[in-house]
């Protein structure tokens, strides 16, 4: 690195002479428009925020690799999982999801847990969470949702009201409820949670041959979580607890590291499985679908700027590669529009000539123009399609797989409706002290709803999944089971 001194310039590159007094009219007169300088420096200023996420605005990144393991080219053609020693590098940005930008890190909720990897055939992005499920299993639904976990539009407060009348109306969201009440509602760090697309996808084989798949990203740091008390303590002391432990982390050379596995489930068996295969307010049975190792993801390196790597990175469970494709999972539709738009308002339409988003494989297409142009814009190539000047040609071997639908054209909701086992089940694998905790960790959440008419309503879906589960709640609540549930 040169020691040569390097001036100050403005944002056009010409010297600036003096950054410490604004140019006046004598030493007391006024200030003179004339001051490029200082004008720049204060609208720049007045521009430096670009909106904030609506959800998971408050996020912490970092680079590294991920290596197979185990090759997967028996069930997709996706390269990035092709080959052991197969290394890809990826981008990693953990969030929570209703905090705002400055939100405290250690607050009970899900982690985003969202990985752009930069393969050899685009970017591939696999936007999921630190819970294997989710609240609602309706995209039509999030809107309504995620106001119940902001705040409330007259008091500018979190509200409980709101929160449990959402939650006792939607059963669905039983399964996932029980999770984020649960130990793991509030991880030790970033690197002690498990992470998982959650939703379930499609590989496709280089013979067209598929399956639906759904991803577990494993921590090999083992899975810690923090107390109600502690959380509470550091979102008062150090509200970027686990943003700062991250970066110290791979600063000290200490790189997290999970394991991914998949499970597979054959096509045909989504028509007989007990529960639907493509709700993602459910799981499905391990012991039904083995995991299946396939890779190791290693973070080595920190973001050297937060907002040009971290708040200007942008990810979508659209942003697919050949051999992996959505599945017909109602919210994983919804976020394939969702995230694109989020992007385009959020940071602009070019977002993916940003570096961080920027595939590391050469883009070649048609799209021209628009704001913050900041490539050459294809130059003087041809600029439509079709065309007889040596332009870019489509590669029919990407083309996502045929398949069959049926069903008339309509607002239809899901016909599969348990939505008490999965939830009794993992209340009944918890061991007596973290159903203790889960109980008070729920009667200190519903305590302060005014309508007892909410609380019996939840009670009765807790109930429904484990009748101890109703009961416990209940009696924490000075509440009793109504008789026409028992
Ligand atoms: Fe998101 N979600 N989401 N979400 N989500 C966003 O996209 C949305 C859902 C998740 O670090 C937004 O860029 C809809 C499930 C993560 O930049 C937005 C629905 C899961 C991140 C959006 C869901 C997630 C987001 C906000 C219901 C786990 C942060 C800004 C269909 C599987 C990604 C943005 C990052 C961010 C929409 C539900 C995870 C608004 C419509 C389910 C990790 O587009």
């Amino acid at each position: 690195m040169s020691n040569q001194i390097k001036h100050l310039t403005t944002s056009y590159g010409a010297p600036v002479a003096d950054n410490q007094n604004s140019m006046t009219a004598g030493s007391r007169g006024p200030t003179l428009i004339q001051d490029v300088h200082l004008l720049e420096k204060l609208a720049h200023f007045n521009r430096e925020r670009v909106p904030e996420r609506v959800v998971h605005a408050k996020g912490a990144g970092a680079h590294g690799y991920f290596k197979v393991t185990n090759d997967m080219s028996i069930y997709t053609k996706a390269k990035l999982f092709n080959g052991v020693g197969k290394t890809t590098p990826m981008f990693i940005r953990f969030s929570t999801v209703a905090g705002e930008l400055g939100s405290a890190d250690t607050v009970r909720d899900p982690r985003g847990f969202a990985v752009k990897f930069y393969t050899e055939e685009g970017n591939y992005d696999l936007v999921g969470n630190n819970t294997p499920i989710f609240f609602i299993r309706d995209a039509i639904k999030f809107p309504d949702f995620i106001h119940t976990q902001k705040r409330d539009p007259r008091t500018h407060l979190k509200n409980p009201n709101a929160i449990w009348d959402f939650w006792s109306l939607s059963p669905e969201s039983l399964h996932q409820v029980t999770y984020l009440m649960g130990d793991r509602g509030i991880p030790a760090t970033l690197r002690h949670m498990n992470g998982y697309g959650s939703h379930t996808f499609k590989w496709v084989n280089a013979q067209g041959e598929a399956v639906w798949v759904k991803y577990h990203f494993k921590t090999e740091q083992g899975v810690k979580n923090m107390s109600n008390d502690v959380a509470a303590k550091l979102a008062g002391e150090n509200p970027d607890y686990h943003t700062e432990d991250l970066f110290n982390a791979i600063e000290k050379g200490d790189f997290p590291k999970w394991k991914l596995y998949v499970q597979i489930m054959p096509l045909e068996d989504a028509n007989t499985y007990r529960f639907d295969p493509f709700d993602v307010t459910k799981v499905w049975s391990h012991k039904d679908y083995p995991l299946i190792e396939v890779g190791q993801m290693v973070l080595n390196r920190n973001p050297e700027n937060y907002f040009a790597e971290v708040e200007q990175a942008t990810f979508s469970p659209g942003t697919l590669v050949p051999g992996i494709e959505p599945s017909p999972d109602k919210m994983l539709q919804g976020r394939i529009f969702a995230y694109s738009d989020a992007h385009r308002y959020r940071v602009g339409a070019n977002h993916n000539l940003l570096p961080i988003n920027r595939p590391k494989v050469e883009v070649n297409n048609y799209q021209r123009d628009g704001q913050m142009r900041s490539d050459n814009n294809s130059g003087h190539s041809v600029y439509y399609e079709p065309n007889s000047f040596g332009g870019p040609t489509e590669l029919p071997a990407a083309k996502t797989t045929a398949f069959q639908v049926s069903g008339a054209a309509d607002s239809v909701p899901y016909d599969h409706n348990d939505h008490y086992t999965q939830a009794g089940d993992l209340y009944r694998l918890m061991t007596e002290e973290e159903r203790t905790r889960l109980i008070a960790t729920i009667v200190g959440a519903m305590k302060p709803v005014e309508r007892d008419e909410i609380k019996l309503r939840q009670i009765q879906h807790f109930f429904q999944a484990d009748p101890e589960y109703g009961e416990r709640v209940a009696n924490g609540l000075g509440l009793a089971i109504p008789q026409e549930v028992k």
